[in-house]
């Protein structure tokens, strides 16, 4: 899409803060961020308009509307509450891609006219964006983030470690040839990386009595009981996924490194865990900045494995499905805040769940300490604490019970501006879109 410069020029000053790297306004940043790039897509948006000269100004819309191609597939009027001689419309279209950007273009204009207004961009929304239906569409949901990779962070411990690195090449080849139904291939892990999973589950396995929350310790047990949790080995990810599957219907898909938060949530949706599979640098057993596999399966799997919190990933999941950048960064700082390194209260004691905390006993011990800051959580506010991905939490954040934060957290994402709503489909395995408007 190339940003139209007279569309450009009639942003006003709420458009400017907010994405001034872009150059887009928020209508091409929601319209760009949902469909294929192709200007000729045939999609549907809801406008909702202001109205001054009633009746004569709607059958003015409805044949622009028509000027562009468009198809009214809804549409709904109601006086202004505070000024009856206003009138509110709301409508939803579908036309092609382009026309609808010109189409927004020329309400604006008419809005500098003062007969017709676009009330705020919020309501403005694709109500068909891409995103996957079906767990094979996750085929496409595997984009990768380059932070603290080996080859190119300086202060990765591997990144002056050749045969490290070749390693975690060859490991991430697996991911990058997977495609949904594959059994997630074995992998040979060296003496030296089942040796750094035994520092770390030693001491894990030493630590959890006192710090981890009775979820964790339970499905822990259950995997040192089927063998699948010993010092001596690191688990295999297909016996893992089995294992889970058996648990709670999550299921592990291998995943080259770290992705982006929005292919990363959208894979919850469907109860798959993307994992990776390569081990953390020998050198640091008690804690790396990027996900390695010591942190999925430590961390991850035994709350995975807990029916409650399954739910709790899957809506989180759920919620981020066709999510506007804005939601998809709150949802990950949540998702951060919760299944990474949340605390919980359990007979009054604080106790870790987070999977950060459970694979790392550097940062478990600090945040067990009276050094950070802790603070209940509150999806609003947790939502938008900025958080530190390379070193230690300042602050951790105390959840009751994994009941009361889904409950909070269900009602933090009715007030999300998505205009429709999903439904994970259990016997079809599908994402159903039902609209709310
Ligand atoms: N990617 N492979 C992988 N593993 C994660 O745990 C992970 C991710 N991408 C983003 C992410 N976690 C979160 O921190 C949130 O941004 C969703
Ligand atoms: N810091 C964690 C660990 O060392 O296990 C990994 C966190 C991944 C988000
Ligand atoms: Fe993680």
């Amino acid at each position: 899409l190339e940003p139209e410069p007279e569309f450009d020029a009639q942003k006003d000053s709420k458009h400017d803060d907010k994405n001034e790297d872009s150059g887009l306004t928020e209508e091409e940043v929601v319209l760009g961020n949902a469909v294929s790039e192709n200007p000729d897509a045939i999609q549907q948006a809801a406008l909702v308009l202001r109205l001054r000269e009633g009746m004569n100004s709607l059958s003015r819309v409805l044949k622009t509307i028509e000027k562009f191609q468009g198809s009214v597939g809804h549409l709904e009027t109601r006086p202004n509450k505070n000024d009856k001689n206003e009138l509110d419309v709301f409508v939803s279209i579908t036309m092609t891609r382009q026309n609808l950007l010109q189409l927004i273009k020329n309400f604006r204009q008419s809005s500098s006219l003062g007969s017709v207004s676009l009330l705020g961009e919020d309501n403005i929304s694709v109500k068909n964006p891409w995103f996957p239906r079906h767990a094979s569409d996750l085929d496409n949901c595997n984009h990768l983030m380059t932070k603290y990779e080996p080859d190119l962070d300086m202060n990765h411990p591997g990144f002056a470690d050749k045969e490290y690195r070749a390693r975690r090449k060859e490991i991430a080849e697996i991911a990058f040839k997977y495609k949904y139904g594959d059994p997630i291939p074995h992998v040979n892990y060296t003496e030296t990386e089942n040796k750094t999973w035994k520092s770390v589950f030693n001491t894990v396995l030493e630590l959890m009595p006192k710090h981890a929350c009775i979820e964790y310790r339970r499905v822990f047990k259950l995997l040192q009981e089927e063998d699948i949790f010993v010092p001596d080995r690191i688990p295999q990810l297909e016996e893992m996924s089995q294992f889970l599957q058996r648990q709670t219907g999550f299921t592990l898909r291998p995943a080259a490194g770290l992705l982006t938060a929005r292919d990363f949530l959208a894979s919850l949706a469907f109860r798959i865990f993307q994992s990776t599979q390569y081990v953390r640098h020998v050198n640091s057993p008690f804690h790396t900045p990027e996900p390695d596999c010591i942190h999925e399966l430590l961390g991850h799997m035994p709350l995975l494995a807990d029916p409650s919190f399954a739910q709790f990933s899957q809506e989180i999941g759920l919620a981020s499905l066709g999510a506007s950048d804005a939601e998809i960064e709150k949802l990950s700082t949540v998702y951060w805040f919760t299944v990474e390194f949340g605390l919980c209260k359990e007979n009054g004691a604080v106790k870790a769940y987070g999977a950060g905390l459970l694979s790392a006993y550097g940062e478990l011990l600090h945040a067990m300490s009276d050094k950070p800051e802790l603070r209940p959580f509150e999806p609003a506010t947790t939502a938008v604490q900025p958080y530190q991905d390379q070193e230690y939490q300042p602050i951790y954040f105390v959840a009751e019970s994994f009941e009361d934060a889904k409950d909070k957290f269900r009602r933090w994402v009715q007030s999300m501006s998505r205009p429709f709503e999903v439904r994970f489909n259990p016997h079809t395995g599908r994402v159903e879109v039902l609209d709310t408007v």
